[in-house]
């Protein structure tokens, strides 16, 4: 059970960023056993404890110190941020780092056959949304007197039904939106999961577990985005390699069998190597080009 040396995380129970949340945790080596319908479970092998709950419940219960960390969508957090300060409240919450998944966006939208010519067309439309506070933002940024009428579901279908001439939803696909016979027109935000921490003192063995998952939630991230290069080169032809891998950490050079003018060069690439990369370094010289993934990464 709970002791005050285990973190705290609230998870999303069901949806879109809970298998990507409970993955991302899993290649930190972090593993939990859940319960058909439990709402708080544990890790056996790291000193982490997990609240399984709606997503929208995620930003209070890190603010309000019941969970140390949470993972959200920045459109819930961002909402539920500005609601805080339309109160004059303080945001209790420290944003961690960016998850590289869940990502959408918060889109104005109208139908396909409305005669939209600029944002300013907005003006005087009722516009459907969940995220009042953050198209309220929007509209006065740019200026727009429109009527933010807030639904907490089906937002799509607020213009056929007549309630509406418009609509702010989040957007990934787009095939909700077509469906609907509706065209975005503005995004209001771009958005993706991220990490939250409370801005709680930890005391300093909770510390030490904060930073040892963090830095293995940041070696998974890298690891995801990384690759590991393999070729072999010319030894003249390594200078202009180098500048065709920008990012890349220093190259390995290892020596070929009977072959004084070529060496094997390993590197990780800290990004996504494209065909186009390896064209290149194909026309600079190289050879026997590979390309792995990574699976962890320290640094
Ligand atoms: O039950 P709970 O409250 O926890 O879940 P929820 O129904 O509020 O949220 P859920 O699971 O739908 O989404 C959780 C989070 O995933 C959101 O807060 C976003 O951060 C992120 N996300 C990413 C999305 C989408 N993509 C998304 N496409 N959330 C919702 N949608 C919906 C959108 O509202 C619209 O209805 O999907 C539809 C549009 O999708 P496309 O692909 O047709 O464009
Ligand atoms: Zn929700």
């Amino acid at each position: 059970m709970q002791t005050n040396t285990r973190l705290r995380i609230a998870i999303q129970k069901k949806g879109r960023l809970f298998s990507d949340s409970m993955e991302l945790l899993n290649h930190c080596g972090i593993k939990v056993r859940l319960g058909s319908n439990a709402l708080f479970c544990h890790s056996e092998n790291f000193a982490l404890d997990f609240l399984l709950v709606r997503d929208d419940d995620i930003p209070t219960l890190v603010m309000d110190e019941v969970c140390d960390l949470g993972i959200v969508g920045e459109n819930v957090l961002l909402e539920k941020a500005l609601q805080q300060r339309s109160k004059h409240e303080e945001e209790q919450y420290e944003h961690v780092c960016k998850l590289g998944f869940g990502h959408c966006r918060l889109a104005i939208a109208v139908p396909h056959e409305c005669d939209f010519k600029g944002i300013q067309s907005l003006a005087g439309l009722r516009i459907a949304t969940s995220y009042p506070q953050l198209l309220t933002q929007f509209l006065n940024e740019h200026k727009i007197k429109a009527q933010v009428l807030g639904l907490s579901g089906s937002v799509e279908i607020a213009p056929r039904l007549g309630m509406a001439e418009a609509i702010c939803d989040l957007v990934s696909t787009g095939r909700t939106l077509e469906e609907n016979g509706l065209v975005s027109v503005a995004d209001v935000i771009q958005s993706e999961a991220v990490l939250i921490r409370s801005k709680k003192r930890l005391d300093a063995e909770m510390q030490v577990l904060y930073e040892l998952l963090l830095q293995r939630i940041q070696g998974v991230m890298q690891a995801q985005e990384s690759k590991y290069i393999m070729f072999h080169a010319p030894k003249v032809a390594l200078e202009k390699i180098k500048q065709l891998l920008p990012g890349a950490e220093q190259l390995t050079l290892l020596p070929l069998e009977d072959c004084e003018d070529k060496v094997a060069v390993h590197v990780v690439s800290p990004e996504e190597v494209f065909w186009n990369t390896l064209e290149r370094l194909k026309a600079a010289g190289a050879s026997s080009i590979l390309v792995l993934p990574i699976e962890k990464m320290l640094q």
